[in-house]
This record gives C-alpha cells, sequence and structure tokens, in this order.
C-alpha cells in the first residue's frame, strides 16, 4: 500500500518534481560499529557528542532503528532496499569469499562477496535523476568490478573492498594487523604524517559538497570509525583517559577519542552546509551500520571490551538488540519537527525507499524489503503498517553462532539453527532480552516461528548446513577473536 501511494503521489506530482532545482541534496552519514548507547543523546556517559547530540534537538531520534548485525550486509541494504538475506550478503565481504569456519558444527549459508550489478543502487537512481553522487569513505561492496564508480557514484574517495584500514593515521595503509596484507585507502595519497583518517574524509566530503554546482549532490560519506583498529589523536585520548573513573558504562578512553573525533567531524559536515546556505534544502541522516563492537582490546597490559551497548544485549554479529539497533537520526528540512523521538522499529534497508522519495522519485517496485518512513519523520508517533522486521545471520562470530531472527513492535524470537533451538523475548518489558519465555509461551514462539521460517522462504535466504567434518570435542575454539570487517 505504501509503495501504491507513493507512485500515485508521484504521477500526480511528476511536473512539479521533474526539475533538478526542487530536487533537495542528501548527506547520508554512516559510522562503522558506532553501538547504540555510543551517543551523549543515547544515553553514553564517558562519551562527548555534543555535535550529534544537537543534531538530534534539529531533527528526528529513533530510539527502535535496526540494521544487519555486521558491516556489509546493512551496506547492501541501503543501497538496494533489499534485505540482506535476499540478496545473499549476509556477511562481510572477505567473510563471504574466505566461507567461515571449517571446525564448527555446522558450515555456513552461502553468501557472496560483491553487490551485483542486476542491482540498482541507490546511488544510481539519483544519479539518473541528475545527481551528482559520491562515496567517500568505506564501500565494503566487493571488489574492483563492483567499486563505487560502477555503481552510480560519480566519485569514489576511498571506497574498496576492505572493511578497515590498516591505521587511522596517514598514510592509512601497511601490512601485519591483517597478516600479511597490504592494506590501503585510496585517493588520500597527499596527506602529512599525524593525519586522521576521520578528519580527512571529512576534508574531502567537505570538497565535494563546495564543487557541487547547479545539481543537487548525493554524499555518502561512510565514516571508518569508530571500527578497530582503536586508534585516535593523543589529545583526545588524554582528555579521556583524565575522565575515566569506575562505574562508567563506557571505559575505553581511546575509543571515547574515537566517537568525540567523529562527533567533531559530523560538525563540520552540518558546519558547512549551514555556511553555504544549504542546510535548508539537504536531508542529513546519521546511522550505524551494526551494533557496538564487544570484543577485547589491548590496552597497555589490559584487554577491555572496545565499548558496551548496555542496557542491550550483546554486540555486533548479535541478533541481540546489542547487534542490530543502531543510531539512526534525521534532519529533513519542513518535514522532520525538532527535537522528536520515535520509538517505532524501523530498519536501514527502509532508507532506500525513503531516500528514493525525498528525492521525488518514484518507489523501486523491486526493492521490496523496505518502506519509506517519510510518514514517521513527519509526525513521529505515527505508526508503519509493518507488524514485524527480520534478521538473517547463518554464520559464526564471537557473539553468535547462526541464528535468525523476528522482531514484532514488543516480541523477538531468535531461532539458531545449532540444536534448533528458539528464545523469546518481551522486548517492552525486558529490553535487555535477560528473560527467555519460550518455554512459558510456547504459541507464541511457534506462531513466530512459522512466520520467520516463511520469510526466510520468500527471501530465498541461505541456510547453514551441517558440518560432515566436525568433531565434536575438538571446536572448541572461538572463530573471529578480533574484529572482522
Ligand atoms: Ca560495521
Amino acid at each position: 500500500m505504501n509503495i501504491l501511494c507513493r507512485s500515485l503521489r508521484w504521477l500526480l506530482c511528476f511536473s512539479c518534481v521533474a526539475s533538478a532545482a526542487d530536487k533537495p541534496n542528501i548527506v547520508l552519514i554512516l559510522a562503522d560499529d558506532l553501538g547504540w548507547s555510543d551517543l551523549g543523546c543515547y544515553g553514553a556517559d564517558l562519551h562527548e557528542t555534543p555535535h550529534l547530540d544537537r543534531f538530534a534537538s534539529d531533527g528526528v531520534r529513533f530510539t527502535a532503528a535496526c540494521a544487519m548485525p555486521v558491516c556489509s550486509p546493512t551496506r547492501a541494504t541501503l543501497m538496494t532496499g533489499k534485505h540482506a538475506a535476499r540478496l545473499r550478503m549476509t556477511i562481510w565481504s572477505e567473510g563471504a569469499i574466505d566461507g567461515g569456519p571449517k571446525n564448527r558444527k555446522l558450515l555456513a549459508g552461502e553468501s557472496f562477496p560483491n553487490l551485483a550489478h542486476t542491482e540498482t543502487t541507490l546511488a544510481k537512481h539519483l544519479q539518473s535523476a541528475g545527481y551528482f553522487t559520491a562515496l567517500v569513505g568505506k564501500w565494503h561492496l566487493g571488489d574492483a568490478d563492483h567499486y563505487p564508480e560502477t555503481h552510480g557514484f560519480d566519485v569514489n574517495i576511498g571506497g574498496t573492498h576492505w572493511g578497515a584500514p590498516q591505521t587511522f593515521f596517514w598514510p592509512y595503509s601497511g601490512a601485519g594487523r591483517f597478516g600479511a596484507q597490504f592494506r590501503y585507502v585510496p585517493h588520500l595519497e597527499f596527506g602529512q604524517p599525524g593525519e586522521y583518517l576521520t578528519d580527512r574524509l571529512t576534508d574531502e566530503a567537505l570538497r565535494i559538497i563546495a564543487r557541487a554546482g547547479e545539481k543537487p549532490f548525493f554524499l555518502y560519506l561512510a565514516h571508518h570509525a569508530p571500527h578497530t583498529p582503536i586508534e585516535a589523536k593523543p589529545d583526545d585520548v588524554k582528555h579521556f583517559e583524565a575522565k575515566l573513573r569506575e562505574g562508567l558504562n563506557h571505559q575505553h578512553a581511546i575509543y571515547a577519542a574515537m566517537v568525540k573525533n567523529l562527533d567533531d567531524n559530523v560538525g563540520r559536515v552540518l558546519a558547512c552546509l549551514k555556511q553555504r546556505g544549504l542546510d535548508r534544502n539537504t536531508v542529513v541522516v546519521f546511522a550505524s551500520d551494526n551494533g557496538g563492537y564487544v570484543g577485547l582490546d589491548k590496552v597497555g597490559d589490559r584487554r577491555i571490551p572496545v565499548t558496551s551497548n548496555a542496557p542491550l544485549r550483546s554486540g555486533k554479529g548479535s541478533l541481540y538488540e546489542g547487534g542490530i539497533r543502531v543510531p539512526l537520526m534525521v534532519r529533513w528540512p519542513g518535514l522532520t519537527p525538532a527535537g522528536a523521538t520515535c520509538g517505532e522499529p524501523v530498519i536501514l534497508t527502509d532508507l532506500f525507499q525513503t531516500l528514493l522519495g525525498a528525492a521525488g522519485l518514484p518507489p523501486d517496485a523491486n526493492a521490496t524489503d523496505g518502506v519509506d518512513i517519510a510518514p514517521l519523520l513527519k509526525n513521529p508517533a505515527a505508526k508503519l503498517g509493518r507488524d514485524a522486521l527480520f534478521f538473517h545471520y547463518p554464520h559464526y562470530y564471537h557473539t553468535t553462532t547462526p541464528v535468525s531472527a523476528i522482531r514484532t513492535r514488543d516480541w523477538k524470537l531468535l531461532e539458531y539453527f545449532e540444536g534448533n533451538r528458539a528464545e523469546l523475548f518481551d522486548l517492552r518489558n525486558d529490553p535487555a532480552e535477560q528473560h527467555d519465555l519460550a518455554q512459558q509461551m510456547p504459541d507464541r514462539a511457534t506462531s513466530l516461528r512459522q512466520r520467520l521460517h516463511a520469510w526466510r522462504e520468500s527471501v530465498g535466504a541461505a541456510l547453514p548446513k551441517p558440518n560432515p567434518n566436525f568433531k565434536p570435542g575438538k571446536s572448541k575454539t572461538q572463530p573471529q577473536p578480533r574484529n572482522t570487517p
């Protein structure tokens, strides 16, 4: 119904949206591995994010926005409006090539490393509609044959198949962290020692804004921060080391410094838009691609979690809320009220149809896994006609074994493929997912499982398979001890 209404609206309004001059600019800022609790406006304690907090007070802040549990799947859904399971891009690109561990009970479901050219990306739609399109930062949707330039971006600065840089300091290259593999971030060659990646990517983004002329622009600024390696500018680190104390939810001073720097740089983009008088005609979206990374990081002689998603459970990779719930804030001049929050469950897949709508374009009838959330942006108290979101991660990670999940407004069921086991949570009363009700409420659990199975079949989800070489008792090593992208 949503798509039908949009199509009709578009047809009726074709003459008024056909002019490029009427189209707003679109700035999509995506953080990497930023957790739901990592920003001040989402309850962070150690972290300081005044620019993003102010941004939230200018628009709509979503409290139940979800993403896929790891990098590439969310990025693929953003670009296509299709679920990662439908695309069969359920794990990060390098992981799809690797295929996952061979010593666990299950072999991972099939996943593709490249975003197929049969998909029409958000950038391609906008480019065809007259937008100048630029990706600055992380791409992570395939090899060089599938880089942003092949998917509708006029400009690509930094986008490769890699999910993380070797280092956040210029020249952003080297080998070691990823074994013998030499990594680099292209197009950032002329820097200087001490230059920091998030600053530099923002410099490049500001140049994109400055060179935008008659055409409206779509800037996809996909920061690597605060993904590992956890590295920050020394002065920022000192500030948070001095602020650390027992009892804070967040305890990693370097990570806090990365988040502060990210916030500073979002502030620079917003200030640039304002200085150029573009803020009145630019839709700005800020989000993260998955939940915060809760693996351990070596700091001095200690090993501490990179972040905490509390009060949510677990983190990146997991289908508990800490793995999939993310910050999402939108400022859309003329549409979003200031300082509003929206508790309706949404998923970043929705941004595809939403941003097509922002550009005055008709919905893409092939992208059926997301909906236009403009009604929520206009009225954050509204409800969508959708009653469930689905997740599928048929892979291992240090936070999970292969799993699918269904989330309704108040209920969530996770189905683990190992042991064919389900867990049921009452999200309204138990947002931390501490009380599994599957045994107490078998009818509800069965009903949700049936819906989950029907959905998996409808999208052609790849399922994990029994591992014929599995040897019980010899496969206890947890895979992915460090943060793979
Ligand atoms: Ca990520």
